[in-house]
């Protein structure tokens, strides 16, 4: 195929014929205009040019690819005719610089905590606001936080601590910490690495990373980063043609993932409100008038505008075809009763996740944690437990080892952690994460220790009160250290948290 020039791109600038260069390569997408998720007018920003750059962040490198037709991929673009064009930088690209620039030094931070106070202060606005946001008023995201401080530890003594041992097996694979990194999407709002950071420090660190569907970088970037015998899972958001859930699912197999965690709980995406006020700002912070000329709905944010996909008609039928497409465990992320966790067993999947999509779809949904206990209650009804065949994991609001340890004591297998890790990652990159798996270790060793268990398997309910657990009123208490009770570093005289 012949070389496309810049020049001849460029012809193509308008609604009526609309070429963009991305990665190199020419597409037509004048047909695809009313139909981009996002609204045509931010594609019609880069007509007759490269759109890379804006790309990159929202879509895996082979979105194009897989859902434009083919005769609309014209072919590569002209080296010779590509004018090298030193980026300019923009105002908010100076800012984000400079808060680069006067972060803590990566040694001043303590907890995961520090680094979502980091992470807020250096995120662009959209960034954070994607990140960060809950549905409607955010009370899930509150409530995953606060249902942790309502549980109480039953410590026991003198058990010669002098070696404790946090290391476990999640769907009989090795894991350092009882905690896998959950799946977060869009990772290169965050960082420009996105999740490779998370797969480089998992590992170098033997943590299990949890492959998200809606990832920056590609699925096949992202096994290519891990190093031999690294364990990844896939997190699954089913589409509305089986046929590229299918293909997606075998082929995430054939590369050695070793679990597959479907979504169950996103039918439709939550309103996150901070995210859909972000859609109206422009770059100078000033409200847009004309909202909703681009065919973008107004309610819709980030999130929103790529989720289009996701069939909501998923349901329990659905489970015996994934079990016959796949020999991988099949996990389903989103439970949130014993009644579902009973039928989940009863078709046969090899686990539950307890998890509101942090706080991020129904409001005033219970905390996993809490719901854990009722289920590991009904699942007694259905044989031994701990049952061998089949594993619970919580996710949601865990910051501390000692979250990490209730769980446990409570029945978990493992637990997931999205944002904070998320949030490491923004802030230092790879050494980010890195760092909060050390204060994972830490902790770890520290409560168990104080609690008096040498090893996970010695994690027993007695050693938890959670009598309060389902009291959601009254004086739970503010989750507020950091904001009040500690003093933050400050960095050349400036406090930026
Ligand atoms: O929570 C989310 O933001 C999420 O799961 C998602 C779903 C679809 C598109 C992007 C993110």
């Amino acid at each position: 195929m012949s070389l496309i020039s810049t020049k001849a791109v460029a012809e193509h600038a308008s609604a009526s014929s609309c070429w963009i260069i991305v990665h190199g390569k020419v597409y037509d997408v004048t047909e695809f205009l009313p139909e981009h998720p996002g609204g045509s007018k931010i594609i019609l920003k880069y007509a007759g040019k490269d759109a890379t750059e804006a790309y990159d962040p929202i879509h895996p490198p082979d979105a194009i690819t897989t859902h434009l037709p083919k005769e609309k991929h014209l072919g590569a673009v002209d080296p010779n005719t590509v004018v090298k064009v030193v980026k300019e930088l923009t105002d908010e690209d100076r800012k984000h610089e400079a808060l680069m620039a006067a972060r803590p030094s990566i040694d001043e931070i303590i907890n995961l905590h520090d680094f979502e106070a980091v992470a807020k202060a250096i995120l662009p606005a959209k960034a954070w606001a994607y990140y960060s946001s809950a549905s409607d008023d955010e009370i899930t995201i509150r409530e995953n936080r606060a249902a942790y401080q309502r549980i109480w530890f039953r410590p026991r003594i003198l058990r010669d601590v002098s070696t404790v041992d946090w290391s476990t097996t999640i769907l009989g694979q090795r894991s350092t910490l009882p905690v896998y990194i959950s799946a977060t999407a869009l990772g290169k709002l965050g960082h420009p690495d996105g999740e490779l950071n998370l797969t480089r420090a998992a590992g170098k660190h033997g943590v299990i990373q949890m492959i998200p569907t809606l990832a920056s970088c590609s699925f096949d970037e992202i096994v290519d980063a891990a190093v031999p015998g690294q364990v990844q899972f896939l997190q699954l958001y089913v589409n509305r043609d089986r046929e590229i859930t299918k293909k997606y699912v075998q082929h995430a197999e054939k590369r050695g993932v070793k679990g597959l965690f479907i979504t169950v709980d996103a039918p439709q995406l939550g309103r996150r409100e901070k995210d859909m006020r972000m859609k109206f700002v422009d770059e100078s912070g000033v409200a847009k008038v004309q909202e909703g000329q681009d065919g973008v709905k107004k309610n819709e944010g980030v999130a929103r505008a790529i989720s289009s996909f996701i069939d909501p008609s998923l349901s329990w039928k659905d489970i015996p075809w994934f079990k016959s497409i796949t020999n991988m465990p099949i996990v389903l992320k989103g439970v949130a009763t014993p009644e579902d966790a009973l039928l989940a067993y009863d078709y046969g999947v090899q686990g539950i996740v307890l998890s509101n999509h942090g706080g991020r779809q129904l409001d005033t949904a219970r905390s996993g944690i809490e719901n854990l206990i009722e289920v590991v209650e009904a699942l007694k009804t259905r044989g031994p437990w701990p049952n061998p065949k089949f594993e619970v994991f919580v996710d949601g609001g865990i910051r501390r080892a000692s979250d990490v340890l209730k769980a446990i004591a409570l029945g978990a297998k493992a637990v997931g952690v999205g944002r904070a890790f998320m949030y490491s990652f923004c802030a230092y990159g790879q050494e980010g994460v890195e760092k909060a798996f050390q204060i994972f270790r830490d902790e770890l060793e520290m409560n168990m220790r104080l609690i008096g268990a040498r090893s996970i398997d010695e994690l027993v309910p007695q050693m938890v009160d959670a009598s309060a657990i389902h009291s959601h009123v009254g004086l739970t208490p503010a989750d507020n250290l950091y904001n009040t009770t500690c003093t933050y570093p400050t960095h050349s005289g400036v406090c930026i948290f």
